[in-house]
C-alpha cells in the first residue's frame, strides 16, 4: 500500500469514526447466556409429565420393588397430552422416562424392569416414543427427566450403575430426536429394593456421578440442548431451591460455576456470580407431582396458576408446570380445565402492549445515531434495544402514552446476550399534573413484570437507580390486565375458632358452613368464629370495588382439638403444633431419635389416619423422614398401625395424610425414626388426626 492509499484510508477511517457517529453496541458485561440458554430462555413456559408405577401405587416415591404388571394405562393417549399442553401455551413437555423407582417408560435394552414387561400393549409399547411423535405433531419440543437415583438397579452405588445410567442416556438422546432438555432430580441415595438387597445406599452426590464426562456425552449427542441439575455439577440451569412455585423478587440468573450452593443462592441467584446459570421454576399443577385420586379436589386455581406465572416468568425465571398422569393414561379434566384457564387469562391479561405505537424519550442516549434511542424498547424487535452511554449506569426512559390510560402491569426485558446488570429500577407514573412512584423492584434480566393497583396515568417513566454497567434495555410493555382474587384459606385454632384470609387487598369473605356453594347472600364474615367438631366451611373472596369473587376455598375440620394435651411434656411452645397456624413451629429436642410424640386426645374416637405438617421454612432442621403411627386406648398397649417414609418432604414439605384401617384410640404417637437432617430432633407445624 503506497503512502497515497494510507492517506485516503485514514480519511475514510475518519469519516466512519466521527462523520457518521456510528456507535459501537455496548461490550458484554459478565458472564452471558450460550445460545442454548437463550433459546431456552425464550420458550418460557412448558410442561413436566410425572408418570410410572407410583400412579398405580398411589405413591410419591416408589421403592424399586413395585410390580411392572402394574403399569397399565389403558387409554394412554400423548395426544392428549400434547393438546393440552399447546392449547396452555406451552412449549415442550419433559417426561419421567425414569423416576427414582426406576422403572422405565421406554424398552431399554438394559433392564427388564419397564413397560416391556408391562400388560400396556402386551409389551409392545413405548411410553417415549409416543410422546416422541405427538410433540412432533403439536409442534412441542421434547425434554426427558432421568433419575440418577435408582432404587431398582441391583448396581446402585457401585461404578458399574453410572455405565448402566449413561447407556439409558445414550438410548433416550439417541433415538427420540432432538431433546430440548434433560433433568436430572438431585434425591439421591437411601434405602430401597436394589435387586433385592434392601438396604439403604450412601452416595456421594459431588463425586459418584462423575457429571463432567456425563456432561460430554451428552453435548456430543444433542449439541442443542440443556442441562437441569441440582446435583453436585452445575448444569445449564438451576432449581430455585423450591417446589412451590416461585422465586426469588432478586433473580440474578448467575451462580459461581463451582462450590457449594446454599439455599439462598439457588433462590435469588448470586449477583457477583461467574457463570450464567438461570432459573427454572418448577411446580405441580396439583400438590404432589403423581396422581393421587384424593387431589382431584385439589388443583390449583387460575388465580393461583396466575400467581405462579408472575412468580416465575414474571421474575426473570422460566415455567415447568407439572400435569399427573392418571392411571388410565390421561390428563384430568379439572388440570385441563385449570391449565386452559391460565392460557386463556395470561391472553387476556398481555393482549394490548400499550406502550406500542407511543412515544419514549430517554435521560441518555449511547452515541447518537438513533440505533440504541428509547423508541427501541417499543419496536417490537428482541433484537434491538435501548442503551446509554459506558459511564452511565443510572437513567431514566419516559413513555408517553398520549392520553389518559389505565394499566396494572410493567413489563421489563433486558438484552440478555450482553449480559444481567440492572440491580434496582422504580416506576412512576403521571397522574394528573405529578408523577408518582407505583412500583420498586430490584433485578429485571430477561423478563420481569410487575403488578400494582390499577393507575389512571399519561406517562409512565423507568427510571434504573443500580445497574452493575450501562443498562441495555431490549423490550417495555404496559398492560391492563384482569383481575383474579384468590380463594380464601381457612384455619382453626385449638380452641376452635375459624379464621378466614387471603393475600389479596381489600376484599370480604362469604362463607357457608353446610357445604352449600357461597354466594354474596350466605354469612359475612366479621372475624373468626366458634366451631366444634367436625366441619366444613366453604368461602369465597369478594372484591366490592369490582363485583369479582374468587373459586371456592373449602376447609375441612375434624374433630375438636380442645381437650387434647402432648403428654409428659411442659414446653408450653409445644401447643403450637394444634394452633391451626402452618407458620407456627415447635422442635422436639430433648432426646434421642426415634423420638415419640404421645397426644391425648381427651376421649376415644375411631380414628383412621392422621395428618403431619412440618416445618415450613426453607431447608429447616428436624423435618421427619420416616416414622411409626401407633395408637392406645389407655397409653399403655400401644398398637402399630401405619409407617413408612414421608417422601420427598425435605424438597416439597406439604402436609402429609396417611390412613389406615379405622381403629378406637383415646392417645396417639407419632414416632420420628429418621430426620432430613440426620440429628436428634422433630420438628412439627402441625398434627391432627382424622376420624371416621
Ligand atoms: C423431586 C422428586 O423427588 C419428585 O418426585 C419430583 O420428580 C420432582 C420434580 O423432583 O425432587
Amino acid at each position: 500500500m503506497n503512502i497515497k492509499s494510507i492517506y485516503y484510508l485514514v480519511i475514510l477511517l475518519g469519516i466512519l469514526g466521527t462523520g457518521c457517529q456510528p456507535t459501537e453496541a455496548p461490550e458484554a458485561f459478565g458472564p452471558v447466556p450460550s445460545e442454548n440458554q437463550i433459546r431456552w430462555q425464550e420458550m418460557e413456559y412448558y410442561a413436566f409429565v410425572h408418570f410410572s408405577l407410583n400412579t398405580y401405587t398411589d405413591q410419591s416415591w416408589g421403592y424399586g420393588n413395585e410390580d411392572a404388571k402394574l403399569f397399565n394405562p389403558e387409554k394412554a393417549d400423548c395426544r392428549q397430552w400434547a393438546r393440552i399442553c399447546k392449547g396452555a401455551g406451552m412449549k415442550g413437555i419433559i417426561i419421567t422416562a425414569k423416576h427414582h423407582c426406576g422403572f422405565c417408560l421406554w424398552p431399554s435394552k438394559y433392564t427388564e424392569y419397564s413397560v416391556k414387561n408391562a400388560p400396556w400393549k402386551n409389551g409392545q409399547g413405548d411410553m417415549v416414543r409416543e410422546m416422541a411423535d405427538a410433540c412432533k405433531e403439536y409442534g412441542l419440543k421434547l425434554g426427558i427427566y432421568l433419575s440418577p437415583w435408582d432404587r431398582n438397579h441391583p448396581d446402585y452405588g457401585k461404578p458399574e450403575y453410572i455405565t448402566y445410567f449413561r447407556n439409558q442416556l445414550t438410548e433416550l438422546l439417541t433415538n427420540y430426536g432432538e431433546i430440548f432438555e434433560v433433568w436430572f432430580d438431585g434425591a439421591n441415595g437411601g434405602d430401597g429394593y436394589y435387586g433385592g438387597a434392601n438396604e439403604t445406599r450412601k452416595i456421594d452426590r459431588t463425586t459418584y456421578y462423575d457429571w463432567k464426562n456425563t456432561y460430554a456425552m451428552i453435548r456430543k449427542l444433542q449439541p442443542n440442548i440443556v442441562i437441569w441439575n441440582d446435583g453436585g455439577d452445575r448444569g445449564d440451569l438451576r432449581w430455585v431451591g423450591t417446589e412451590e412455585g416461585f422465586v426469588g423478587e432478586t433473580n440474578w440468573s448467575l451462580l459461581n460455576g463451582t462450590g457449594e450452593v446454599e439455599w439462598g443462592m439457588l433462590h435469588f441467584g448470586l449477583e457477583t456470580g461467574n457463570a450464567w446459570v438461570p432459573a427454572e421454576v418448577n411446580t405441580s399443577i396439583r400438590p404432589e407431582w403423581f396422581y393421587h385420586p384424593s387431589e382431584d379436589d385439589k388443583v390449583k386455581s387460575v388465580p393461583k396458576l396466575m400467581d405462579t406465572y408472575y412468580s416465575s416468568i414474571g421474575r426473570n425465571g422460566t415455567f415447568l408446570l407439572n400435569f399427573p398422569i392418571m392411571p388410565n393414561g390421561l390428563i384430568h379434566p379439572n388440570d385441563e380445565k385449570a391449565a386452559l384457564g391460565m392460557a386463556k387469562a395470561v391472553k387476556e391479561s398481555f393482549a394490548v402492549n400499550l406502550a406500542e405505537n407511543t412515544k419514549a424519550e430517554a435521560s441518555n442516549v449511547r452515541g447518537n445515531a438513533g440505533k440504541f434511542d428509547a423508541a427501541k424498547t417499543i419496536d417490537g424487535d428482541k433484537e434491538s434495544y435501548w442503551a446509554t452511554d459506558d459511564s452511565v449506569t443510572n437513567a431514566s426512559l419516559t413513555i408517553d402514552l398520549g392520553k389518559p390510560t389505565l394499566f396494572n402491569r410493567f413489563m421489563a426485558q433486558e438484552y440478555i446476550r450482553l449480559g444481567q446488570r440492572v440491580k434496582a429500577f422504580t416506576v412512576e407514573a403521571f397522574v394528573g399534573s405529578a408523577w408518582k412512584e407505583i412500583a420498586t423492584a430490584t433485578t429485571i434480566g430477561y423478563k420481569r413484570i410487575l403488578r400494582f393497583p390499577a393507575v389512571e396515568a399519561t406517562k409512565v417513566r423507568l427510571n434504573i437507580t443500580a445497574s452493575k454497567s450501562c443498562p441495555v434495555i431490549s423490550n417495555i410493555g404496559i398492560y391492563s390486565a384482569p383481575v383474579f382474587l384468590n380463594a380464601p384459606s381457612m384455619a382453626r385454632d385449638q380452641s376452635g375458632d375459624i379464621s378466614i384470609t387471603t393475600n389479596d387487598i381489600g376484599p370480604v369473605f362469604y362463607y357457608t358452613t353446610d357445604r352449600s356453594e357461597p354466594t354474596t347472600q350466605s354469612n359475612l364474615y366479621h372475624g373468626p368464629f366458634q366451631s366444634d367438631g367436625k366441619v366444613e366451611i366453604r368461602a369465597i373472596t369478594y372484591d366490592p370495588a369490582s363485583g369479582k369473587s374468587s373459586p371456592v376455598g373449602i376447609g375441612k375440620f375434624d374433630i375438636s382439638k380442645k381437650a387434647w394435651k402432648i403428654v409428659g411434656v411442659t414446653d408450653k411452645n409445644a401447643g403450637l403444633i394444634f394452633d391451626g397456624n402452618p407458620s407456627t413451629v415447635w422442635h422436639q429436642r430433648d432426646g434421642k431419635m426415634p423420638m415419640d410424640l404421645v397426644v391425648d386426645l381427651g376421649a376415644k374416637y375411631n380414628v383412621c389416619g392422621f395428618k403431619y405438617l412440618p416445618d415450613q421454612a426453607r431447608w429447616s432442621s428436624g423435618i421427619i423422614t420416616h416414622y411409626q403411627f401407633f395408637v392406645s386406648e389407655n397409653n399403655k398397649d400401644w398398637k402399630l398401625v401405619n409407617e413408612g417414609e414421608f417422601s420427598n418432604i425435605k424438597n416439597n414439605p406439604l402436609l402429609q395424610v396417611k390412613d389406615f384401617t379405622p381403629v378406637i384410640a383415646r392417645y396417639i404417637k407419632l414416632c420420628a425414626l429418621r430426620n432430613t437432617s440426620g440429628d436428634d430432633m422433630a420438628g412439627y407445624a402441625e398434627v391432627d388426626v382424622i376420624t371416621e
